[in-house]
């Protein structure tokens, strides 16, 4: 039997859970549970990792003893996870007396080898990344993620020998081209090992910082947070004789953003191969998201809160759009717009609407139970053929931890149905009294229905729950095999009794508001605007424009100044109170609307000719977008 064990980094404590864990951790789980499809021994593990600086920084600020902020912090985390469906095996902290103790055990292991020496360094110090810069990996004197400056460090401290490993972990990964995947994080890292790597730093000395793990050659120091956290992924497993750890290392698969690429790829298997534990199978590496194009910040208020989002959405379209609308490995975009397009084009008509008319239809043609089936034609069995191998596809895809095209891929199946129902025309079979092919186009489509219900409980396990129950078939994970699924095709048998209907998925609407507050304001009236005649309206010239270049004016802090184009050698200068609801540099590209009749106004020494339309959110100002790019100049009404 396959064995596959599934981890996500273990999250820093100093912050709340946001979009960005939620996206790892519902991944890690939807390819979890597609592999429990695959009939594979699986197990998930997530955690919080709670020692360092900066979580001894963020208790300072919170006023609260470290022990007591980090188990409150990491209570959100494990509450958390389950309202987002997410079913994980085990949750591992890095402050539990089994992981210290393994850390501990480690880190001897590799001190009698030799492997670990005593000297004296100076670096720049980032206390966001918990790590040394050198020089020239600083991004204009600058932490090259947190673009702040780093504080220049001199001390006496422990050191590994990750240089040693260099040669054979560059070795390792030209010969196993799946050790890291996407491709470009193989590369990036191939990059790093051209070039000599430094030994690290796996020691803080007890004088500056006491939250951490003891070391155990040495009482005045404690570890480095990153080798600390690694050992994690062996630590909850019980390593070195744990039952778990041997039956799941090393089919280990790592699941990370970009941003930790290289303690997972560099540091973690130096340690290993230092402390002779197997390698791990796979580090799989995913992009950012960003929010509107900008990136999410508790600075810039555009933090997405996981649970607002299941409240407004749903959790399955919440989580059918994080899977659907991120390609794996590239950064994405989140915006509820998106979210609400993605529902409603997938969910509520693509795929409600087949459940609902086709359940629809069993009820008036057959009272509600599957009918008999009669042979196949040539479209029959294309369609059925389409079922497989988009099946295929699917599993293909979600092997590489591409769900957004294993999707892409299973919908064309979901498509396919459809059209196949407009095409066979049941009402027009049933008019002609045609029962027998009635009955065998019911039955394919509702067969059809029952491959659907199942492929999308890795991804939406509550409706594959629900829509299977609404087909009279019983789900358990362990009696469905994909595999199996992507070769045969399972009709459903006659007489089996189907739900009236379906109704998972109603269209949505773009929401502004929780939908609690939209019900306490129903009853407060709208506010009173004067009305206006057709002509008074059409007195304005809306034009799309695309905005060319965006820059703060000096001395206004509300102000940007705004270059845009309006298509044939039109272009115009709008001085606009953007400043505080947009980076500059984000705006360069963007579409807008403007009215660009009203009458020219000097601010700020800068004559602005035109103004740019925005709606008014809770997030702040957002400017008004088309669904569509269109080309500048075009006519608004
Ligand atoms: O780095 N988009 O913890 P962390 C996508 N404790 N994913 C995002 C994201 C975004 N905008 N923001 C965060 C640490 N993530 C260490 C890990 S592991 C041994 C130690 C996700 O709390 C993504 O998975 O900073 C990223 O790698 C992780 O959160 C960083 O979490």
């Amino acid at each position: 039997m396959n064995v596959f064990y599934i981890t996500t980094p273990i999250y820093y404590v100093n912050a709340h859970p946001h979009l960005g864990h939620a996206y790892t951790t519902i991944l890690a789980d939807c390819v979890h549970r597609f592999h429990r499809l695959l009939q594979e021994k699986t197990y998930f593990l997530t955690g919080t990792d709670e020692h360092g600086d900066k979580i001894v920084q963020a208790a300072e600020k919170n006023k609260q003893d470290p022990q007591g902020y980090v188990d409150a912090i990491s209570a959100r985390f494990q509450t958390l996870w389950p309202e987002l469906g997410i079913e994980n095996s085990d949750f591992i902290r890095t402050t539990y007396p089994e992981h210290k103790a393994c850390v501990q055990r480690i880190l001897q292991k590799v001190f009698d080898k030799g492997d670990i020496y005593f000297g004296e360094y100076g670096g720049y110090y980032c206390y966001g990344c918990e790590c040394f810069y050198t020089e020239k990996e600083l991004k204009e004197g600058l932490c090259p993620d947190h673009l702040e400056k780093p504080h220049y460090i001199q001390e006496k401290n422990y050191f590994f020998r990750m240089s040693k490993y260099q040669d054979r972990l560059r070795g390792h990964i030209q010969d196993n081209p799946a050790f890291i995947r996407p491709q470009q994080y193989r590369n990036e890292v191939l990059a790093m090992l051209r070039e000599p790597l430094d030994d690290l730093c796996i020691s803080r000395p007890k004088s500056r910082l006491t939250w951490g793990i003891e070391l155990p050659f040495d009482q005045d120091f404690v570890t480095y947070v990153w080798f600390d956290a690694l050992i994690n992924y062996v630590s909850a497993l019980g390593w070195p004789e744990g039952e778990l750890f041997r039956t799941y290392w090393p089919d280990a698969h790592h699941l990370v953003a970009k941003d930790i690429l290289k303690p997972h790829a560099v540091f973690w298997p130096t340690m290993l191969l230092s402390a002779g534990i197997d390698l791990y199978q796979g580090l799989r590496v995913h992009g950012y998201w960003k929010v509107d194009e900008t990136k999410m910040s508790k600075s810039l208020g555009n933090v997405v809160e996981p649970l607002e989002m299941r409240k407004k959405y749903g959790l399955d379209g919440f989580r059918y759009f994080l899977m659907r609308d991120m390609q794996f490995g590239h950064d994405g975009s989140f915006s509820e717009q998106g979210l609400v397009n993605r529902f409603n084009a997938d969910l509520a008509n693509d795929l409600g609407n087949l459940f609902n008319r086709t359940l629809a239809m069993t009820h008036k043609y057959f009272q509600g139970k599957v009918p008999p089936s009669a042979g196949w034609t040539s479209e029959d069995r294309d369609m059925a053929d389409l079922g497989l191998s988009a099946m295929s596809g699917y599993i293909e895809h979600l092997e590489a931890f591409q769900l957004a095209l294993g999707l892409e891929t299973f919908w064309e199946f979901i498509r396919g149905l459809n059209r196949y129902i407009d095409a066979q025309a049941p009402w027009r079979l049933f008019k002609a009294g045609e029962t027998e092919r009635l009955g065998t186009v019911m039955t394919l489509v509702l067969s059809g229905l029952r491959r659907i219900a199942l492929a999308v409980w890795p991804v939406m396990p509550e409706t594959s729950e629900t829509l299977c129950a609404q087909l009279g078939v019983r789900f358990a994970p362990e009696d469905v095999d994909l595999r199996r699924e992507s070769r045969s095709w399972q009709e459903l048998q006659p007489g089996i009794e189907v739900a009236k209907k379906s109704n998972c998925f109603p269209r949505q609407e773009f929401q502004l508001e929780a939908p609690e507050h939209k019900a306490a304001d129903s009853d407060s009236k709208e506010p009173e605007v004067p009305e206006i005649q057709f002509d008074d309206f059409q007195k304005l010239d809306l034009r799309s424009a695309l905005i060319t270049n965006a820059e703060r004016v000096k001395g206004a802090d509300k102000l940007l100044k705004l270059e845009v184009d309006l298509g044939v050698s039109r272009k115009r200068t709008i001085v606009s109170g953007l400043a505080e609801h947009y980076a500059p540099e984000t705006l360069q590209g963007k579409q807008a609307v403007v009215v660009t009749n009203l009458k020219p106004r000097k601010l700020r020494g800068i004559l602005s000719q035109g103004m740019v339309l925005t709606v008014e959110t809770p997030a702040g100002l957002k400017i008004l977008q088309g669904d569509e790019a269109t080309p500048p100049g075009s006519k608004v009404s």
